[in-house]
């Protein structure tokens, strides 16, 4: 058993995932499970990495623009803020300041899977602006039907940004946004931000940075394997790959193993203990985080049953975030 205290019910579906993923061919590995809190804090590491563009941009057409946006969303009424996959929302307080700003307060409902999380997110909101009310909800919204409370006589404005719909093949975005659009009204808006197709130099180094922290971040996930399920994977024998598959339009992260080495995932963990074979070479697939074009944009927006009204971008047109109407 691991000697760190997990609920039993997150050990059980990292058990899940990693049976699924590592007896599958080729052996894949969800990304949810680099989220623990070693890979919590190299992500926010790597926000603000000089090579990691996403974040800082995304904050910048968000400052830029956040009373422009509110007011596009509002349109004349009083706007109650929802967010999927929060996290600890620190981007969200430029959207959250501009609602004060315009309608004194605010109801904000931040959905996430991690309480921890939230209960940050809730704390610094709370204390940095004041105006907001901070309803959090713990759910997966990728699986479970949101379930939205707003008061009567607002619209709600509902945040999916950071890129989060870029680790969605298109067929799950397009399923994620659907089950949003089912509880939204009419009027109500989301406000999406998507990472853009660039040049490949550009896209490569933000997920292969000089200083390793993604590559750390990638390997974390085998780290938190061997301590929550007792697995032996050795992981300084895994090389981080990042490359661009342009077929696709996304980013891939894999592990590579640079020899042949036989894991074992242990009884408590699996029903049955379970051994699994790595060729030398051989990779594991732990992410995609997809990129855009404004087309593509567009097409998963009305597939979803969206209108898109309005997109600003950053002046190197890296990142968008695109509002959009029910
Ligand atoms: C949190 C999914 C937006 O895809 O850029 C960062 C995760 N992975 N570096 C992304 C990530 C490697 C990130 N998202």
């Amino acid at each position: 058993m691991s000697s760190l205290a997990t609920a039993p019910e997150i050990t059980q579906a990292v058990a899940c995932e990693a049976i699924q993923g590592l007896t599958a061919t080729p052996k894949t590995l969800s990304p949810w499970l680099f989220y623990d809190e070693a890979g919590s804090h190299l992500f926010e590491q790597i926000t603000e990495l000089p090579e990691y563009y996403l974040t800082r941009t995304e904050r910048s057409i968000l400052t830029a623009h956040a009373d422009e946006i509110l007011a596009q969303a509002a349109a004349g009424r009083r706007l109650t803020l929802i967010e999927l996959g929060a996290g600890t929302a620190t981007k969200t307080g430029l959207l959250l300041a501009a609602a004060v700003r315009r309608q004194g307060t605010v109801l904000y409902q931040p959905v996430d899977v991690s309480e921890t999380a939230l209960d940050e997110a809730r704390q610094n909101i709370e204390s940095d602006i004041p105006g907001v009310t901070v309803h959090p909800q713990v759910a997966d919204y990728t699986t479970e039907p949101l379930q939205l409370n707003r008061p009567s006589n607002t619209r709600t404005l509902a945040l999916y940004i950071g890129s989060s719909i870029g680790n969605f093949s298109p067929h799950d975005a397009h399923d994620v946004l659907r089950n949003l659009r089912t509880q939204l009204q009419p009027d109500d808006t989301l406000l999406l931000g998507t990472d853009l197709v660039k040049d490949v130099p550009t896209l490569l180094a933000a997920y292969n940075d000089a200083s390793g922290t993604t590559a750390a971040f990638n390997r974390n996930i085998l780290t938190r394997l061997n301590r929550e399920l007792g697995t032996d994977f050795r992981i300084d024998h895994f090389h981080h790959k990042a490359i661009w598959n342009a077929l696709e339009s996304r980013i891939e992260m894999h592990l590579e193993s640079s020899t042949a080495q036989r894991v074992r995932i242990p009884a408590n963990a699996a029903s049955t203990a379970k051994t699994i074979d790595l060729a030398a070479g051989e990779t594991i697939h732990t992410e995609n985080s997809y990129k855009f074009t404004p087309t593509t944009v567009a097409t998963l927006l009305q597939s979803a049953g969206f209108t898109p009204t309005q997109t600003w971008h950053d002046p190197n047109n890296l990142f968008a975030v695109t509002l959009a109407t029910t």
